[in-house]
């Protein structure tokens, strides 16, 4: 019950904190958004279908979700509703729950309310990923909420850090196919407070040393990564050449805490 209590808590406080959406190179934000159906399921109790989208199959990472809302008596497009995502993994094998990292739903727009979510791990047998979407429909003004049972591709993007008694999740954003030249280099940064509740970071510096180990050498004008909204955290990685390049992650926290990863990425 009280575990309840901190999601529902810390669900209403990621909420209150403004949304300011990334630009991007990609031209998201028009109407052709080419996305991933996951599923629709209707709650029969608040007259909605909830439909589900990604950008693509769900990974270990940064995974925008999207979710749109019909009411099923009229089959109204809801753009007005409150809308919140809880994400859940449970492991029957180590008979343990555990949240991660989220950004809450901001605002409609172009038909889908838009929020994020980091999966830490990847699905396996006993291990079982779902998001919760509770809503509240101001077209109906009906409540509800849909439950989604997600499969969760492994990926390298995720790494979970620790310094002492304090750990912190890592993730890469938006890394699909580095190129050379300037790429656009985004993370996200969070504290693991308890199994359930992961406050992004806000106020890191992040530092970022492009190499290629096979030929023992780096690149210049690479831009190391400034906080932007709710943990993130963008910059540029300059990648002269084609092949296989290590990122060098460093982040500090309050001058005390030196978080240090890498990420290996093949420029094509
Ligand atoms: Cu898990």
């Amino acid at each position: 019950m009280s575990k309840k209590i901190e999601i529902m808590l810390s669900a209403f406080l990621f909420s209150m904190i403004a949304h300011v959406s990334g630009c991007t190179d990609k031209d998201t934000h028009n109407s052709k958004l080419q996305l991933f159906p996951i599923a629709s399921i209707t709650v029969d109790s608040a007259s909605t279908i909830v439909s589900l989208y990604a950008e693509d199959s769900l990974q270990v990472g940064f995974n925008r979700l999207y979710i749109g809302m019909k009411t099923t008596d009229d089959g109204h497009e809801v753009d007005n509703a409150q809308v919140e995502l809880i994400p859940m993994m449970d492991m029957t094998d180590m008979g343990m729950m555990h949240s991660s990292p989220f950004e809450e739903p901001s605002g409609y727009e172009n038909g889908y309310f838009q929020g994020a979510v980091v999966f830490t791990m990847p699905s396996y047998d006993m291990g079982h990923w779902t998001v919760r979407v509770n809503f509240l429909n101001h077209h109906n003004h009906m409540q509800g909420s849909a439950v989604f049972n997600l499969i969760i591709k492994n990926s390298s993007d995720v790494k979970a850090l620790t310094i002492g008694a304090d750990k912190y999740i890592m993730t890469l954003i938006d890394h699909k196919e580095p190129h050379v030249g300037l790429n656009d280099f985004e993370i996200g940064l969070y504290k693991k407070q308890t199994t359930m509740s992961f406050p992004p970071v806000t106020n890191a510096m992040v530092n970022i040393a492009p190499t290629m180990p096979s030929m023992g050498h780096g690149s210049s004008n690479n831009v190391n990564p400034v906080h932007t909204s709710m943990g993130r955290y963008h910059g540029k990685v300059n990648f002269t050449m084609t092949g296989d390049w290590q990122v060098d992650v460093n982040a500090t926290i309050n001058d005390t805490t030196l978080l240090s990863t890498h990420y290996d990425l093949t420029v094509e």
